[in-house]
């Protein structure tokens, strides 16, 4: 999965990528500080309790398993995750994040950094848009003194990266258009169909997404007869549908710390509203991997390793921090990764293994890897994800839970713990 981190200069977007990244990137006060995208891996906690919780309570009731001691630092987990970890039980799964430079109105044409880094979110399976809530930078993403009309300054602010990525798609729609038209002209409503799968193809266009763009399109404009007589309208309203399809966007209302009321309860939009702090969500994760603090993405507290080190200036941060981390009930960061991850996407996380009562893998170690995968993906389909040869040489599944055999059209749901047969 791949998440891209979309919005104006200067509104957070490399902070947010930071915090749930970990990884090291430029920020600052100022548009246009990213150029080139950062690219990186966040660990999210999967929705339901590791299955190892499951095996750990078999292990236990046939006396093969102590029950955990105090002293456990995985608080009983027993899985050996090969990407991500898992403490507790909650298990930690790898998305893509991406985040780009600024976009500015009129990027469809050239502007700011121009297409370019528009290009950059191609393959994304969401966008997440990050916007000012604190309404601390103009449309351009320059300082100003807060926004005095935070509600219209943040409805300007969606619509125009909304109304970009219409345009681009629309740019590459148009550009091959008489060609599809002539398409439909020989060959009816499936040539549209083939023709948008092979042009939007290079963006992570599949055909289920042109499908339901163009259903979307037909429950507006009534049959696909003509497109060839189509005026520019229609066209951009299909580009509207497949933008849709391609690239879902949700919100995340940044510096929500430094936001008058809660202006994100008076913004609309098609997709999730998030209110986010990605700086205090930075501040809390490095913290954390300093040893200063022991904190978990998506917590609304976190405890202080040692407060005789810290001096009191120090001491003072954290503890305004502990408050409105409290009062806003975490820093949304995570939440909203999850919440498009699993909610909105319809993801699910299964565990394929090698042997269906040990729920290990060839070499022994315990549910080493858990796919995030589309919720109901067929058993045929989750083997070839997790090799294109089991996929091939599919011969039968197993529900790791039942022992039930299943056949290549399972469909496969979350917490799964799967076995699958093959030809070698
Ligand atoms: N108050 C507050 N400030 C924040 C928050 N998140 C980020 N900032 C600040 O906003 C400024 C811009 O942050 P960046 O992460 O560089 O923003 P960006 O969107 O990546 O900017 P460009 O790369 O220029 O497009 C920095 O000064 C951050 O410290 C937040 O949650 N609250
Ligand atoms: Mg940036």
């Amino acid at each position: 999965m791949r998440i891209g981190l979309v919005g104006k200069p200067n509104v957070g977007k490399s902070t947010f990528f930071s915090a749930a990244t970990l990884a090291k990137v430029d920020i600052a006060n100022y548009p246009f500080c990213t150029i080139d995208p950062n690219v990186g891996v966040a660990f999210i906690a999967a929705p339901q309790e590791c299955p190892c919780k499951t095996l750990r309570e078999r292990l236990e009731s046939e006396g093969r398993l102590e029950p955990i001691l105090s002293t456990d630092t995985r608080k009983g987990s027993i899985c050996e995750p090969r990407t991500g970890s898992c403490i507790g039980h909650v298990r930690l799964v790898p998305t893509f994040l991406v985040d780009v430079a600024g976009l500015v109105p009129g990027a469809s044409e050239g502007k700011g950094r121009g297409n370019a880094f528009l290009a950059d979110l191609a393959n994304c399976d969401a966008l997440i848009q990050v916007v000012d809530a604190a309404g601390l930078t103009d449309i351009e993403g320059n300082p100003i003194a807060a926004s005095e009309d935070i509600e219209s300054s943040l409805g300007e602010e969606i619509t125009f990266l909304t109304k970009e990525l219409d345009s681009w798609i629309y740019g590459i729609l148009n550009e091959g258009w008489s060609r599809g038209s002539r398409r439909v002209q020989a060959e009816g409503e499936k040539g549209l169909s083939t023709f948008l799968h092979e042009r939007f193809t290079g963006l992570g266009a599949n055909l289920s997404h042109v499908l339901q763009a163009i259903d979307g399109f037909r429950n507006q404009w009534g049959d696909i007869d003509t497109p060839w007589m189509w005026e520019e309208g229609k066209v951009r309203s299909l580009a509207f549908y497949l933008r849709q399809q391609l690239f879902p966007i949700h919100i995340a209302a940044n510096k929500a710390d430094s936001a008058k009321g809660e202006p994100w309860n008076k913004i609309t939009s098609n997709g999730i509203i998030q209110p986010t702090m990605a700086d205090m969500e930075l501040a809390l994760r490095r913290a954390d991997s300093g040893g200063m603090i022991s904190y978990s993405p998506g917590n609304h507290t976190f405890t202080i390793a040692d407060e005789s080190k810290l001096n009191p200036a120090q001491i003072n941060a954290l503890s305004t921090m502990k408050e409105k981390l409290a009062e806003s009930k975490g820093t949304g960061v995570a939440k909203l990764l999850s919440r498009v991850l699993f909610d909105a996407l319809d993801h699910v996380v299964v565990f394929p293994v090698a042997d269906e009562n040990a729920w290990k893998d060839g070499d022994g170690r315990i549910l080493p890897d858990a796919f995030v995968v589309p919720n109901g993906i067929e058993a045929k389909a989750l083997a070839y994800k997790v090799h294109s040869d089991l996929g091939d040489g599919f011969i039968k599944a197993v529900d790791g839970r039942t022992r039930r055999i299943v056949g290549s059209e399972h469909e496969c749901g979350d917490n799964d713990v799967i076995k699958i047969h093959a030809k070698s």
